[in-house]
Protein backbone atom coordinates (compact mmCIF):
# COMPACT_ATOMS: atom_id res chain seq x y z
CA UNK A 1 0.00 0.00 0.00
CA UNK A 2 1.29 3.31 -1.09
CA UNK A 3 0.25 6.24 1.05
CA UNK A 4 1.54 9.88 1.30
CA UNK A 5 0.37 10.43 4.96
CA UNK A 6 0.39 7.73 8.17
CA UNK A 7 -1.46 4.94 7.95
CA UNK A 8 -3.33 3.98 11.55
CA UNK A 9 -2.24 0.22 10.47
CA UNK A 10 1.23 1.38 10.42
CA UNK A 11 0.46 3.19 13.30
CA UNK A 12 -0.69 0.12 15.08
CA UNK A 13 2.28 -1.69 14.30
CA UNK A 14 4.79 0.56 15.44
CA UNK A 15 3.01 1.07 18.67
CA UNK A 16 2.80 -2.59 18.93
CA UNK A 17 6.32 -3.79 18.06
CA UNK A 18 8.58 -4.80 20.54
CA UNK A 19 11.51 -5.10 18.27
CA UNK A 20 12.47 -2.81 15.81
CA UNK A 21 14.44 -2.54 13.01
CA UNK A 22 15.58 0.33 11.42
CA UNK A 23 17.37 0.39 7.97
CA UNK A 24 18.78 3.38 6.71
CA UNK A 25 20.37 4.61 3.08
CA UNK A 26 21.37 7.83 1.66
CA UNK A 27 18.08 9.26 1.61
CA UNK A 28 18.36 9.30 5.29
CA UNK A 29 21.37 12.05 5.19
CA UNK A 30 19.69 13.93 2.10
CA UNK A 31 18.26 16.95 4.01
CA UNK A 32 21.37 17.08 5.88
CA UNK A 33 22.97 18.34 2.39
CA UNK A 34 24.77 15.00 1.97
CA UNK A 35 23.87 14.06 -1.68
CA UNK A 36 22.77 10.40 -2.64
CA UNK A 37 24.72 7.90 -4.57
CA UNK A 38 22.04 8.21 -7.00
CA UNK A 39 23.02 12.02 -7.18
CA UNK A 40 25.13 13.01 -10.28
CA UNK A 41 28.65 13.71 -9.09
CA UNK A 42 30.42 17.38 -9.11
CA UNK A 43 33.44 18.78 -10.12
CA UNK A 44 36.94 16.57 -10.66
CA UNK A 45 34.51 13.50 -10.62
CA UNK A 46 31.54 14.71 -12.49
CA UNK A 47 32.43 12.64 -15.65
CA UNK A 48 32.38 9.32 -12.92
CA UNK A 49 29.52 7.53 -11.42
CA UNK A 50 29.71 6.85 -7.82
CA UNK A 51 30.03 3.33 -8.29
CA UNK A 52 33.03 2.75 -10.23
CA UNK A 53 34.94 5.06 -7.96
CA UNK A 54 33.75 3.04 -4.70
CA UNK A 55 35.70 -0.20 -6.26
CA UNK A 56 38.86 -1.60 -5.12
CA UNK A 57 40.57 -1.12 -8.78
CA UNK A 58 39.96 2.89 -8.77
CA UNK A 59 41.82 3.13 -5.92
CA UNK A 60 44.71 0.86 -7.38
CA UNK A 61 44.68 2.87 -10.90
CA UNK A 62 44.30 6.48 -9.31
CA UNK A 63 44.14 6.48 -5.13
CA UNK A 64 44.83 10.10 -5.15
CA UNK A 65 41.38 10.35 -7.43
CA UNK A 66 39.70 8.15 -5.07
CA UNK A 67 41.11 9.43 -1.91
CA UNK A 68 40.58 12.79 -3.06
CA UNK A 69 37.12 12.08 -3.45
CA UNK A 70 36.65 10.60 -0.29
CA UNK A 71 38.28 13.64 2.03
CA UNK A 72 36.14 15.69 0.27
CA UNK A 73 32.79 13.89 1.38
CA UNK A 74 34.26 13.44 4.56
CA UNK A 75 34.62 17.05 4.65
CA UNK A 76 30.56 17.72 3.92
CA UNK A 77 29.69 14.94 6.55
CA UNK A 78 31.97 16.49 9.16
CA UNK A 79 30.30 19.90 8.04
CA UNK A 80 26.59 18.19 7.92
CA UNK A 81 24.61 18.22 10.51
CA UNK A 82 21.87 15.39 11.93
CA UNK A 83 17.97 15.89 10.46
CA UNK A 84 15.13 15.58 12.24
CA UNK A 85 14.53 12.26 10.78
CA UNK A 86 18.27 11.48 12.47
CA UNK A 87 16.84 13.05 15.85
CA UNK A 88 13.31 11.23 15.49
CA UNK A 89 15.20 7.42 15.00
CA UNK A 90 17.11 8.52 18.15
CA UNK A 91 13.94 9.42 19.91
CA UNK A 92 12.41 5.87 18.90
CA UNK A 93 15.01 4.01 20.59
CA UNK A 94 13.31 4.74 24.01
CA UNK A 95 9.85 4.63 22.54
CA UNK A 96 10.27 0.57 22.17
CA UNK A 97 11.82 -2.45 24.05
CA UNK A 98 14.55 -3.04 21.31
CA UNK A 99 15.39 -1.43 18.44
CA UNK A 100 18.42 -2.26 16.28
CA UNK A 101 19.86 0.16 13.47
CA UNK A 102 21.46 -0.86 10.44
CA UNK A 103 22.54 1.91 8.24
CA UNK A 104 24.23 1.69 4.50
CA UNK A 105 25.60 5.36 4.97
CA UNK A 106 29.52 6.13 6.03
CA UNK A 107 28.98 9.24 7.89
CA UNK A 108 28.02 9.14 11.25
CA UNK A 109 24.95 11.56 11.54
CA UNK A 110 22.94 8.75 13.29
CA UNK A 111 25.63 8.56 16.14
CA UNK A 112 25.76 12.52 15.96
CA UNK A 113 22.06 12.61 16.53
CA UNK A 114 22.35 10.81 19.61
CA UNK A 115 21.66 7.09 18.44
CA UNK A 116 23.83 4.33 19.99
CA UNK A 117 25.18 1.03 18.60
CA UNK A 118 24.72 1.96 14.62
CA UNK A 119 25.86 -0.72 12.57
CA UNK A 120 27.36 -0.04 9.52
CA UNK A 121 26.54 -2.14 6.59
CA UNK A 122 29.00 -0.36 4.27
CA UNK A 123 31.46 0.75 6.69
CA UNK A 124 32.75 4.47 8.16
CA UNK A 125 34.13 7.79 6.38
CA UNK A 126 35.71 8.08 9.33
CA UNK A 127 38.07 4.83 10.18
CA UNK A 128 40.37 4.58 7.44
CA UNK A 129 43.04 1.89 7.83
CA UNK A 130 45.86 0.43 5.68
CA UNK A 131 45.30 -1.18 2.47
CA UNK A 132 48.22 -3.29 2.64
CA UNK A 133 48.27 -4.63 6.33
CA UNK A 134 44.54 -3.07 7.28
CA UNK A 135 46.24 -1.52 10.26
CA UNK A 136 43.89 1.20 11.46
CA UNK A 137 44.95 5.02 10.80
CA UNK A 138 43.92 8.15 12.77
CA UNK A 139 42.80 10.90 10.72
CA UNK A 140 43.54 14.53 12.30
CA UNK A 141 40.47 15.66 14.24
CA UNK A 142 39.92 18.32 12.12
CA UNK A 143 37.79 18.06 8.82
CA UNK A 144 39.79 18.38 6.03
CA UNK A 145 40.08 21.86 4.19
CA UNK A 146 39.26 20.39 0.19
CA UNK A 147 38.72 22.85 -2.76
CA UNK A 148 34.28 22.69 -3.37
CA UNK A 149 35.68 21.26 -7.32
CA UNK A 150 37.51 18.05 -5.19
CA UNK A 151 41.36 17.70 -6.22
CA UNK A 152 43.49 14.67 -6.42
CA UNK A 153 44.83 14.16 -3.28
CA UNK A 154 47.55 11.35 -2.50
CA UNK A 155 46.73 9.22 0.56
CA UNK A 156 48.73 8.90 3.57
CA UNK A 157 51.28 6.08 4.03
CA UNK A 158 50.78 3.58 6.87
CA UNK A 159 53.69 4.54 9.48
CA UNK A 160 54.01 0.27 9.77
CA UNK A 161 54.57 -0.67 6.28
CA UNK A 162 54.31 2.32 4.15
CA UNK A 163 51.19 1.08 2.55
CA UNK A 164 48.67 3.62 0.91
CA UNK A 165 45.93 4.56 3.43
CA UNK A 166 42.47 3.57 2.23
CA UNK A 167 38.87 5.32 3.02
CA UNK A 168 36.95 2.48 5.86
CA UNK A 169 34.04 1.62 3.73
CA UNK A 170 33.23 -1.57 1.51
CA UNK A 171 33.63 -1.14 -2.09
CA UNK A 172 31.33 -2.94 -4.31
CA UNK A 173 32.60 -6.50 -4.79
CA UNK A 174 34.14 -6.12 -1.67
CA UNK A 175 32.96 -8.60 1.16
CA UNK A 176 30.64 -6.56 4.38
CA UNK A 177 31.64 -7.19 7.52
CA UNK A 178 30.50 -10.87 8.35
CA UNK A 179 29.34 -10.03 11.93
CA UNK A 180 27.38 -6.76 10.90
CA UNK A 181 25.58 -8.34 8.24
CA UNK A 182 25.04 -11.63 10.49
CA UNK A 183 23.28 -9.48 12.82
CA UNK A 184 21.10 -7.45 9.79
CA UNK A 185 19.88 -10.93 8.72
CA UNK A 186 19.05 -11.81 12.55
CA UNK A 187 17.37 -8.92 13.38
CA UNK A 188 15.41 -9.14 10.04
CA UNK A 189 14.36 -12.71 11.01
CA UNK A 190 13.05 -11.90 14.30
CA UNK A 191 11.43 -8.35 14.40
CA UNK A 192 8.20 -7.61 14.58
CA UNK A 193 8.50 -4.20 12.42
CA UNK A 194 11.26 -2.77 9.64
CA UNK A 195 11.62 0.71 8.75
CA UNK A 196 13.53 1.25 5.80
CA UNK A 197 14.56 4.87 4.74
CA UNK A 198 16.26 6.65 1.90
CA UNK A 199 17.33 3.57 0.03
CA UNK A 200 16.73 2.90 -3.65
CA UNK A 201 16.83 -0.85 -3.05
CA UNK A 202 19.70 -1.64 -5.99
CA UNK A 203 22.66 -2.75 -3.68
CA UNK A 204 23.02 -6.49 -2.45
CA UNK A 205 22.87 -8.17 0.15
CA UNK A 206 21.57 -5.26 1.85
CA UNK A 207 18.57 -5.15 -0.66
CA UNK A 208 17.53 -8.00 0.50
CA UNK A 209 16.83 -7.87 3.67
CA UNK A 210 13.37 -6.50 3.48
CA UNK A 211 12.37 -9.31 1.50
CA UNK A 212 13.93 -11.33 4.19
CA UNK A 213 11.59 -9.96 7.06
CA UNK A 214 8.40 -9.69 5.19
CA UNK A 215 9.34 -13.65 4.55
CA UNK A 216 9.48 -13.48 8.82
CA UNK A 217 6.40 -12.17 8.99
CA UNK A 218 7.32 -9.25 9.60
CA UNK A 219 5.76 -6.04 8.63
CA UNK A 220 7.76 -3.07 6.46
CA UNK A 221 7.06 0.39 6.36
CA UNK A 222 9.35 2.11 3.47
CA UNK A 223 9.96 5.74 3.98
CA UNK A 224 10.88 6.96 0.50
CA UNK A 225 9.75 9.98 -1.51
CA UNK A 226 9.81 8.27 -4.93
CA UNK A 227 9.46 4.26 -6.12
CA UNK A 228 12.07 2.78 -5.52
CA UNK A 229 13.03 -1.79 -6.21
CA UNK A 230 11.24 -2.33 -2.37
CA UNK A 231 8.08 -1.26 -3.20
CA UNK A 232 6.85 -4.73 -3.86
CA UNK A 233 8.20 -6.24 -1.04
CA UNK A 234 6.85 -3.12 1.81
CA UNK A 235 3.37 -3.93 3.90
CA UNK A 236 3.25 0.42 3.45
CA UNK A 237 5.21 2.53 1.13
CA UNK A 238 4.98 6.29 2.91
CA UNK A 239 5.81 8.40 0.42
CA UNK A 240 8.04 11.33 2.22
CA UNK A 241 11.60 12.63 2.84
CA UNK A 242 13.23 11.28 6.31
CA UNK A 243 13.17 14.47 7.50
CA UNK A 244 8.91 14.79 7.27
CA UNK A 245 7.93 11.43 7.75
CA UNK A 246 9.44 10.26 10.54
CA UNK A 247 9.10 12.61 13.22
CA UNK A 248 5.51 12.35 11.63
CA UNK A 249 5.44 8.97 12.49
CA UNK A 250 6.70 9.30 16.28
CA UNK A 251 3.85 12.51 17.56
CA UNK A 252 1.26 10.37 15.36
CA UNK A 253 1.97 6.98 17.35
CA UNK A 254 2.73 8.59 21.16
C1 LIG B 1 29.48 -7.96 -2.43
C2 LIG B 1 30.09 2.34 0.54
C3 LIG B 1 30.56 -10.07 -2.59
C4 LIG B 1 31.07 3.04 -0.33
C5 LIG B 1 28.55 1.18 -0.99
C6 LIG B 1 24.23 -8.36 -9.57
C7 LIG B 1 23.16 -8.73 -8.77
C8 LIG B 1 23.27 -8.66 -7.40
C9 LIG B 1 24.44 -8.20 -6.81
C10 LIG B 1 25.45 -7.82 -7.61
C11 LIG B 1 25.38 -7.91 -8.97
N1 LIG B 1 26.56 -7.49 -9.49
C12 LIG B 1 27.39 -7.14 -8.46
C13 LIG B 1 26.72 -7.34 -7.34
C14 LIG B 1 27.19 -7.11 -6.02
C15 LIG B 1 27.17 -5.61 -5.71
C16 LIG B 1 25.87 -4.95 -6.09
O1 LIG B 1 24.89 -5.07 -5.38
N2 LIG B 1 25.86 -4.24 -7.22
C17 LIG B 1 24.64 -3.58 -7.63
C18 LIG B 1 24.98 -2.25 -8.27
C19 LIG B 1 23.88 -4.51 -8.56
N3 LIG B 1 27.34 -5.58 -4.28
C20 LIG B 1 28.59 -5.58 -3.81
O2 LIG B 1 29.58 -5.52 -4.48
C21 LIG B 1 28.69 -5.69 -2.28
N4 LIG B 1 29.65 -6.72 -1.99
O3 LIG B 1 28.52 -8.36 -3.03
O4 LIG B 1 30.56 -8.72 -2.14
C22 LIG B 1 31.79 -10.67 -2.03
C23 LIG B 1 31.66 -11.67 -1.09
C24 LIG B 1 32.83 -12.26 -0.61
C25 LIG B 1 34.08 -11.81 -1.04
C26 LIG B 1 34.17 -10.77 -1.94
C27 LIG B 1 33.02 -10.18 -2.46
C28 LIG B 1 29.21 -4.41 -1.69
C29 LIG B 1 28.19 -3.31 -1.88
C30 LIG B 1 28.60 -2.09 -1.06
C31 LIG B 1 29.13 -1.00 -1.96
N5 LIG B 1 29.40 0.20 -1.15
N6 LIG B 1 28.82 2.23 -0.18
C32 LIG B 1 30.79 4.50 -0.46
O5 LIG B 1 29.84 5.01 0.18
O6 LIG B 1 31.54 5.15 -1.20
S1 LIG B 1 27.07 1.10 -1.77
C33 LIG B 1 26.34 2.64 -1.85
O7 LIG B 1 25.27 2.57 -2.76
C34 LIG B 1 25.69 3.06 -0.58
O8 LIG B 1 26.34 2.67 0.58
C35 LIG B 1 24.34 2.43 -0.65
O9 LIG B 1 24.30 1.25 0.08
C36 LIG B 1 24.20 2.03 -2.07
C37 LIG B 1 22.88 2.44 -2.65
O10 LIG B 1 22.66 3.70 -2.29
P1 LIG B 1 21.33 4.06 -1.42
O11 LIG B 1 21.71 4.13 -0.01
O12 LIG B 1 20.19 3.20 -1.77
O13 LIG B 1 21.16 5.44 -1.99
P2 LIG B 1 20.74 5.74 -3.44
O14 LIG B 1 21.45 6.98 -3.82
O15 LIG B 1 20.84 4.53 -4.29
O16 LIG B 1 19.20 6.04 -3.26
C38 LIG B 1 18.81 7.05 -2.37
C39 LIG B 1 17.35 6.81 -2.10
O17 LIG B 1 16.92 7.80 -1.17
C40 LIG B 1 16.48 6.96 -3.33
O18 LIG B 1 15.54 5.91 -3.37
C41 LIG B 1 15.78 8.30 -3.11
O19 LIG B 1 14.47 8.31 -3.65
C42 LIG B 1 15.72 8.37 -1.61
N7 LIG B 1 15.68 9.73 -1.06
C43 LIG B 1 16.16 10.88 -1.61
N8 LIG B 1 15.93 11.91 -0.76
C44 LIG B 1 15.32 11.38 0.35
C45 LIG B 1 15.17 10.00 0.15
N9 LIG B 1 14.59 9.19 1.06
C46 LIG B 1 14.15 9.78 2.20
N10 LIG B 1 14.26 11.10 2.47
C47 LIG B 1 14.84 11.92 1.56
N11 LIG B 1 14.95 13.25 1.82
ZN1 LIG C 1 50.30 -0.84 6.58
Amino acid sequence: MTTTDVDPGMLAALRGARKLMVLTGAGMSAESGIPTFRDALTGLWRQFDAASLATPDAFRRDPALVWGWYEWRRMKALSAQPNAGHLAIARLASRVEHLSLFTQNVDDLHERAGSHDVQHLHGSLHHPRCADCARPFSLPAAAPVEPEGGRRLAPPSCPACGGPVRPGVVWFNEALPEDVLARAFDACGSCDLLIVVGTSGTVYPVAQLPEVARRAGSRVVQVNPSASELDRVCTWNLRGSAAQMLPALLDRAW
